[in-house]
């Protein structure tokens, strides 16, 4: 190893000694971290760490390459360099593994996340963007391996945009794109799908990523020849090594225990990411992980003697330690007094946050114990309570939980008392819900002005005349407002730049708005969300295209883990607004068809999910999104693009409400609830009912998630006594959780004189072509004669079997 890396030369020697023994200090405080950590596990005070052990030094030789305005999309093993920026205390650590749900005590997602996943603000308290260029910027981890990767591309090509395209603000935005993205991911989950595809994509969009690979050789107990070819990654990806006549990437490989050397590679790859835009590649070669995977179980039952052996001779914490020996910047006793010192200091830090989280449990235990003497006086089951009174009592350390199941079991002993002391008792159950619950349940959704449940909606209007057109025409000339309304807003997907998406939507919008807003994308879904995630996060209003509602499912699980939560598990101190645009419903195959509705509802909580019937609603949908906050899926009716539409007239300006259903034909008899591409054919179907004498009322829900949030459908109910659901997901689908909504939230079965139904798409999906989708899916036939069924039970007279 030399002594120095070269750029850190204008030093005295005097300073490169402070800069290393100050670098010193933090891997050790790290390593101190990891060790106590493993420990309050092992203790049962935590429920489960994984930890910065043997990855401590790269991320000193990072920490100084990365600068204010960068980003950070990484995984468990940071803690070092969050350390390292300042942005991790020994309290907040402990506070993490903890699971503290004060935001000021545990500031990476208030507890909602296990400990080492690392998150900086990006919102102050009011939701309100910071100047995100005078700090450093973590967004926030999810546990998926290779799942920080999608989110990483979006990161990086922020800055592209922001250097490039004209007429955007940047303030606290962008330093004229500047700014590098930083990802990092273990060697093993390398293997997945999402890095090689995040891979390919940075290469081909030539943005500011530099990516680390910290390489022990291990993915929990599965060594690299199971891994990865040749077990080398920078090996295999040589091939996206640029040259004289191919853009590509820098591929630096360098050992993970080599401080000189990892300081200088880091800089050279920041240099590069930063100033050319070219993305990086480093390879961390010969980490090692000292305590084993995590807490879960310990690495002597797979690493060899040998294996162990070399891992203790090439801790990289220790090969620092002969390093600054062998190079006089310390002697082994200084070294040997900063690393007791550093014990200390990890051991009382500790201390504080376990004090410091127990703290609120140990007031409502003492609260309650006040609330249960007074109350045992007056009952007569006084002993029994005063024996729960105790238990409660005798625990020193008490999680939330146990105080509010002392106070709820106590309530079953005092059903028929109605003393003041019983009141203090419930008032006090319920404030503490409504104190407690929100520091799990809370942020789910936006809670500011902008959350798009309070956009209020702009009808459409239309002049006299209004002109018959295409629904494409609607959409695309709503897009062309949107882009000149808003130059922070872009659009991305296969096809969907140069011949302005496949059913020309966005017909000569590149043109008009450039390339770099109006473009096309690889085949790659997940790669396609993320980058609208790490657009969003920097203050971009990506819409971020998928081809088909089918292929949604690429990218549902990056949609699931990482945009769904992005609120929630950082307690709203991140958002990521991304709209995401595709078209589905109603097609005739086994692709191209709306059978999994059902299952996306379910696995996006947390983002919108809206079905238009129309290309005017839509639009309106879009509109009112990039007013508000929040992420959302807008599913357009695949075959809505050449059915005629009345032109709107305020295009561009006219908005849709989210989470409110809308009554297309109104009637006494029996309530039908669809939407999207089924809904024209229900309304048909009414037509037809009237002709014998079944005047249904027709419902578009609009909106599936957020689901009639005034209500409306009861009312409807209320009026007619029956209801069917229509839907072409599978049975039990989509179908299942409107008929919950309607029946248990809104309290429809009081007015049911029949049985709810639902009339649902065969449990397969669609068989190819139109006798396919007939008998697949609900026709206009099963609608009416189950319609028609439910009124042959009500009057048998009137409505004589049909068949
Ligand atoms: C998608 C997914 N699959 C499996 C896991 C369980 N898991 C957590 S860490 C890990 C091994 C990761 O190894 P590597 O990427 O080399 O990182 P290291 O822990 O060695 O630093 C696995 C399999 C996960 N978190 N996510
Ligand atoms: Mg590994």
């Amino acid at each position: 190893m030399q002594l120095k890396p070269e750029t850190k030369q204008n030093l005295s020697f005097e300073e490169f000694k402070q800069e290393v023994l100050n670098d010193y200090r933090i891997a050790v405080t790290s390593r101190e971290c990891s060790l106590l950590g493993r420990r309050e596990v092992l203790t049962g005070k935590a429920k489960f760490g994984i930890f910065g052990d043997g990855k401590e030094v790269p991320q000193l030789a990072w920490a100084k390459a990365f600068q204010k305005g960068d980003f950070r999309s990484g995984y468990y093993r940071d803690q070092t360099v969050m350390m390292a920026l300042n942005e991790l205390t020994i309290e907040q650590f402990f506070a993490g593994l903890y699971a503290n749900t004060n935001l000021e005590e545990e500031p990476m997602s208030a507890g909602r996340q296990m400990g080492g996943h690392f998150t900086t603000h990006f919102l102050d308290q009011d939701g309100n963007w910071k100047d995100l260029t005078k700090q450093v910027n973590s967004s926030a981890d999810i546990s998926p391996t290779a799942g920080q990767m999608p989110r990483l591309l979006g990161l990086a090509q922020a800055s592209k945009i922001y250097r490039h395209v004209k007429g955007i603000d940047t303030t606290g935005f962008s330093n004229e794109g500047n700014e590098v993205a930083w990802g990092t991911i273990g060697n093993a989950s390398t293997s997945e799908g999402l890095f090689f595809e995040t891979i390919n994509a940075a290469g081909v969009l030539q943005v500011p990523m530099v990516m680390s690979v910290w390489d022990d050789d291990y993915g929990i107990s599965v060594h690299a020849r199971h891994q990865t070819t040749k077990e080398n990654i920078s090996e295999i990806l040589k091939g996206f090594q640029r040259d004289d006549n191919h853009e590509g990437y820098e591929i630096l490989t360098v050992k993970g225990w080599d401080y000189p050397a990892l300081v200088e590679t880091y800089e050279t790859a920041s240099k590069i990411a930063r100033t050319e835009h070219v993305p990086v590649l480093i390879h961390v070669q010969q980490l090692t992980q000292p305590q084993g995977h995590s807490t879960s179980g310990s690495h002597e039952r797979y690493k060899s003697k040998d294996r162990l052996e070399w891992e203790a001779a090439h801790d990289c914490n220790l090969k620092m330690r002969e390093w600054m020996i062998a190079n006089s910047i310390a002697s082994d006793e200084e070294l040997t007094e900063i690393e007791n010192t550093i014990k200390k200091a990890v051991r009382e830090g500790k201390k504080k946050a376990w004090d410091s989280f127990l703290k609120p449990m140990k007031a409502h235990q003492k609260e309650l114990l006040d609330i249960l003497s007074r109350l045992a006086e007056t009952s007569e089951n006084k002993n029994f309570i005063l024996k729960l009174k105790s238990d409660l009592e005798s625990q020193k350390e008490p999680l939330k939980k146990d105080v509010i199941v002392t106070a709820r079991k106590v309530l079953r002993y005092v059903i028929n008392n109605n003393s003041a002391e019983k009141t203090a008792l419930l008032n006090w159950i319920e404030g503490y819900f409504k104190d407690v619950q929100p520091q799990y349940s809370s942020h789910l959704h936006s809670v500011t002005n902008k959350a798009a449940i309070n956009i209020p909606e702009v009808p459409p209007t239309y002049s006299d005349n209004a002109q018959q057109v295409d629904g494409r025409i609607i959409i695309r000339d709503n897009f062309d407002q949107i882009f000149s309304k808003y130059p922070e807003a872009l659009i991305f997907g296969e096809d969907s730049g140069n011949i302005g998406d496949v059913n020309q939507g966005l017909e000569g919008l590149q043109e008009k708005y450039g390339e770099l807003r109006i473009s096309d994308t690889g085949i790659r879904e997940a790669t396609i969300l993320g980058q609208g995630i790490g657009l969003a996060m920097r203050g971009l209003r990506p819409i971020a295209e998928i081809q088909y509602l089918d292929y949604l499912m690429y990218a549902l699980q990056i949609m699931s883990d990482d945009l769904a939560t992005v609120l929630y598990r950082t307690k709203g101190t991140q958002k990521a607004p991304l709209i995401v645009r595709t078209r589905g419903h109603r097609l005739e195959g086994i692709w191209h068809s709306g059978s999994q509705l059902g299952g996306i509802i379910h696995l996006l909580r947390g983002i919108h999910v809206l079905v238009p019937r129309n290309m005017t609603k839509a639009a309106g949908f879009y509109n009112t999104l990039l007013e508000s906050d929040e992420p959302a899926l807008i599913i357009e009716c695949l075959n809505g693009y050449r059915l005629k539409e009345p032109l709107p007239n305020n295009l561009g300006e006219l908005r849709t409400p989210i989470g409110v259903v809308e009554t297309v034909k109104t009637g006494t008899d029996i309530t039908l609830v669809s939407y999207g591409s089924t809904l024209r054919i229900v309304e048909e179907v009414a037509k037809e009912l009237l002709q014998v004498g079944i005047d249904a009322e027709v419902i578009d829900c609009q909106s599936l998630l957020p689901f009639d949030l005034n209500h409306n459908i009861v009312k409807s109910v209320a009026k007619t006594n029956r209801l069917l659901v229509i839907d072409e997901d599978v049975p039990g689908g989509a179908s299942a959780y409107i008929m919950q909504q309607i029946l248990e939230t809104q309290n429809a079965y009081q007015h049911l004189d029949s049985k709810p139904q639902t009339l649902t798409a065969k449990p397969h999906r669609p068989a190819y072509g139109s006798d396919g989708d007939y008998f697949s899916k609900p026709s206009a036939e099963d609608i009416f004669e189950m319609v028609y069924s439910i009124m042959h039970e009500v009057n048998p007279e009137e409505f004589p079997k049909l068949r």
